[in-house]
């Protein structure tokens, strides 16, 4: 068998809690299906409070850790996490030059807890030894303020500390604006030549250990997978975002990210208004995972779908590029979220939306006569098509269905059902304002159904 895998390198500290340091960048790694190789620098006694114990790895360790893979393995790409002091920065310097690699640099100063994971010889011996031959550095603004010996209090502090950056030799920067004093998590790129700004909604969460390393491991891994450079950062930070928001507290202490996310992969966005109703249909599609009764879901499975203010097109419809079906007597999302995912409840919205602008989401669930009944008696107001009536030049039959429930009834009604057909699955489909709406309406089902 040949090696189809990409491989990537992080050189770093050990965080026995699991959230960070080498621990969070292996978990990156598998998050991209990239082979995660690891050189420990430190081992750290710590949990979700604090730093009790820091151990540098003796050197002679550090350096036959780092030959015996790279005699052996080839690495598409390497990051540095917590190297703590002149030595082990020389030590890996000089190894990186040996075998021609560019590190991602996370500049590891202070723990989350904000417990020291460097000595003072630290700073100069980094601008000094490892900045020269990096890729790239990912400072957040106390790190990066640190090393161009500026404040960094603001978006244009972030940008004069990354000149200062880039002249120590590394070919991009990225500020992080999440310590900035900001509505939103501005994060600067620098090329030496241009900025490129990302920004993201600000969360609110406890202190998330771990989201530096997290960041700086999903820009190698996407990096190893060939994304170019601003890609990288784009979708590390989309990734990042999403695995806080779904964080939990394994401990007392701060919160952790949430690495396995794996079905909620976050797709490219192409602007903030996408990426707010990705965050809106994510969020409703997790509870809806909890609360469905089986018996709801249709056999051809269920998609929940979102669209954009102004949306003209599928493109513009955020939906489950798979479906939700029944698995092991569960409720169970297979694929992922992304825009142009959906085409049949797609289809349903953008012709209800075509009538009334402010219908903008649905769903589809399990027909029976029972649960039309049921929607009439809760208040919900019913449409319905048969498709026995659909004209051959009917081009899309969910657009034509739609329209032909919306026509008889002089409005966009909150249930459109339908009989099926030869090989057409009978259907009811939710339509509402936005996902929230939707399941409000999902939800008083349920309840008069007593599921
Ligand atoms: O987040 C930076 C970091 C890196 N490496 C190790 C850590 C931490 C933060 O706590 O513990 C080992």
């Amino acid at each position: 068998m040949g090696m189809e895998k990409k491989v990537a390198l992080t050189v770093a500290g050990s965080d026995p809690s699991g959230g960070a340091g080498i621990q969070a960048d292996l978990k990156s790694f598998t998050y991209l299906g990239v082979h995660g190789t690891t050189v420990i620098t430190c081992i750290t006694s710590q949990n979700t409070h604090r730093v009790t114990g820091i151990s540098k790895v003796p050197a002679d360790m550090i350096q036959s850790q780092m030959e015996s893979i790279l005699d052996d393995i080839p690495i598409a790409a390497v990051k540095t996490g917590m190297l703590y002091d002149d030595e082990i920065v020389q030590l890996v310097s000089q190894l990186l030059v040996k075998y021609h690699l560019k590190p991602v640099v996370d500049p590891v100063m202070v723990a989350t807890s904000g417990d020291r994971l460097s000595d003072d010889s630290f700073v100069s011996s980094l601008k000094q030894h490892l900045l020269p031959q990096a890729f790239m550095v990912t400072a957040n603004a106390p790190e990066a303020s640190m090393l161009a010996g500026i404040p960094v209090e603001n978006q244009q502090d972030a940008k004069d500390a990354c000149k200062t950056i880039v002249s120590f030799g590394s070919q991009y920067v990225l500020v992080k604006g999440g310590h900035l004093k900001d509505d939103k998590a501005v994060d600067i790129l620098y090329d030496g030549k241009r900025f490129y700004t990302f920004s993201l909604p600000r969360l609110p969460t406890k202190k998330a250990h771990g989201s530096g390393c997290t960041l700086s491991s999903l820009i190698t891994g996407l990096l190893a997978l060939g994304e170019p450079p601003v890609d990288a950062v784009q979708k590390a930070k989309h990734i990042t975002w999403a695995m806080i928001q779904e964080g939990y507290a394994p401990g007392k202490g701060s919160d952790v990210l949430d690495h396995s996310i794996r079905v909620l992969v976050p797709p490219t966005f192409k602007d903030d208004e996408q990426f707010e109703v990705w965050v809106e249909l994510k969020t409703m599609v997790r509870q809806l995972l909890t609360l469905l009764p089986v018996s709801f879901i249709p056999e051809v499975g269920m998609n929940v779908v979102y669209a954009t203010q102004h949306t003209t097109s599928r493109n513009d419809v955020c939906g489950i590029n798979g479906r939700i079906t029944k698995c092991n007597h569960k409720p169970h999302l297979c694929g992922s979220l992304g825009f142009g995912a959906s085409k049949h409840i797609a289809s349903v919205v953008l012709a209800a939306h075509s009538v009334d602008p402010t219908v903008r989401a649905a769903l589809n669930i399990r027909y029976s006569k029972q649960t039309v009944e049921l929607c009439r008696t809760i208040g919900l107001s019913v449409g319905t098509f048969d498709r026995k009536n659909e004209p051959a030049t009917a081009s899309s039959t969910m657009e034509w269905g739609t329209k032909q429930a919306i026509a008889t009834l002089g409005r966009v009604p909150d249930v459109i059902y339908d009989e099926g057909g030869i090989g057409k699955e009978p259907m009811i489909r939710i339509l509402g304002k936005n996902p929230a709406d939707v399941l409000t309406k999902l939800k008083k089902l349920l309840s008069a159904s007593n599921q």
